[in-house]
């Protein structure tokens, strides 16, 4: 008998492709039916069944305070009711970009857009026109959002001259990207030695959380920024995931590396579309109407969303303990996740940082795209089915990372690890 989520589905791919807004969301990877999901509070999601269910997708890095914080909710109705979308300049964008300012150490001006994905596009055009330069570095199995310049994989065998990931993408464009491994600065460096001075720009994600959650090693973002700098390059965080996520500061603050453009996201819209792109004054003033390199957007900074956002950003700035919580809960799924890999004689490795982490189904640590794509997939669906079936929504892919919040209660994180032991106790290969 098919669900009302089955119905659902069908109804949607009628008229949506995969019948969602973003693949991710389709379940492809572990299979089965995406619950169509009509409420979300506090850690919890409820689906159109009326099924309460623990959230680990946390709106991919969004609800870092939980699902419908009274004061975000509170603030979005407020200016709801002063109008939504002006089209002028308002207050509550200077506000918002003066927190931005005030809170990531190297944001000196900023450019508020509408995704993370409109964020990183923009930063890797001004990097271009900063230097001149039309080539850029990205890490295998990073994702920046769907840029045609960042859909693109490694070619095969030692060029290593991107080739289109996506049809669309012309290899002209692809044929500027060049991809390196995580972790590995020597993979940066033949680049750079082959290459130097057309590269205008390395972006990486300080934290990967996009193949599974991956911390840089110690040296490697130093690294990179001695290596930037040596060949007049520009350096970017996208913190669009680890912004305000694994520190107030960002990766950045965390890790004490500075770089020349940050790219934000997620959290700063406390729920709603913000994106933001920002760094180094001399380079910001580029971006029109200051100077010449062109972005725009109608719904940039729109009030509701710099409610939210400020909202948001207004309660971590005030609550700084909030990381250290974050990182608690981190520290205890993990080390009971790893300790009941090792009762039931499953490898499982955990890793995090701050308020996003995952469990990889493997022996040995995690440090790239290839470790990570040789995790066990099966195991992961497995588990992935069975805290569904318990109620506990993790992201459906081993390649995304959890994120818990502020509205996860030691009883969540608690239930969390019984419903791992006993679909471990019962075995990920049945
Ligand atoms: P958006 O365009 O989706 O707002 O942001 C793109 C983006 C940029 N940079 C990083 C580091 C990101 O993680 C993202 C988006 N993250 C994914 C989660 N892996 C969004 C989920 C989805 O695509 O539906």
């Amino acid at each position: 008998m098919s669900s009302i989520h089955d119905e659902l589905l069908a109804r949607s791919m009628a008229v949506m492709p995969g019948g969602v807004n973003s693949p991710v969301r389709a379940f492809k990877s572990v299979g089965g039916t995406p619950r169509f999901i009509r409420a979300a509070r506090g850690a919890t999601l409820e689906d159109v069944d009326g099924r309460v269910l623990l959230d680990y997708i946390g709106s991919w890095g969004v609800a870092i305070l939980g699902h419908s914080h009274p004061s975000v909710t509170k603030a979005i109705s407020e200016a709801a009711l002063l109008g939504t979308s002006f089209g002028t300049p308002t207050e509550g964008e200077a506000e918002l970009a003066e927190m931005i300012v005030r809170l990531v150490p190297s944001i000196e001006v900023v450019r508020l857009v509408n995704s993370g994905t409109e964020a990183t596009m923009s930063a890797m055009r001004l990097a271009r026109a900063a230097t001149g330069r039309a080539g850029i570095i990205k890490f295998r199995g990073a994702y920046h959002g769907h840029g045609d310049m960042f859909l693109v994989e490694a070619g095969s065998g030692a060029a290593t001259l991107g080739v289109p990931s996506s049809p669309g993408v012309p290899e002209s464009t692809a044929s500027h990207t060049l991809v390196a491994n995580f972790n590995d600065l020597d993979s940066v460096a033949s680049h750079f030695e082959a290459q130097g001075d057309q590269i205008a720009a390395v972006i990486t994600e300080p934290v990967c959380g996009n193949m599974g959650c991956i911390p840089p090693e110690p040296g490697f973002l130093e690294g990179l920024r001695t290596i930037c700098d040596d060949y007049g390059a520009l350096l970017v965080f996208d913190e669009v995931m680890t912004g305000f996520r694994v520190a107030l500061g960002g990766a950045q603050e965390r890790y004490n590396v500075r770089p020349d453009l940050t790219t934000l996201g997620k959290v700063i819209g406390g729920g709603l579309p913000v994106g933001a792109y920002g760094g180094r004054e001399d380079l910001m003033r580029m971006i029109a109407p200051d100077g010449q390199v062109y972005q725009a957007g109608t719904l940039s900074g729109n009030p509701l969303a710099v409610a939210a956002g400020r909202t948001t950003l207004g309660i971590l700035e005030s609550n700084p303990d909030i990381f250290s919580e974050l990182e608690g809960t981190g520290r205890t799924l993990g080390l009971g996740l790893e300790a009941l890999g090792r009762e039931y004689g499953v490898p499982i490795r955990w890793q995090s940082s701050g308020g996003m982490g995952c469990p990889f189904f493997s022996e040995t640590p995690v440090t790239d795209w290839q470790s990570s794509a040789a995790t066990d997939s099966q195991a992961f669906n497995r588990f992935f089915h069975g805290m569904l079936q318990r109620d506990i929504h993790l992201p459906p892919s081993r390649f995304e990372a959890w994120f818990w919040s502020t509205a996860h209660s030691t009883t969540d994180i608690d239930r969390t690890l019984t419903s791992a032991k006993d679909i471990l106790a019962g075995g990920l290969d049945a």
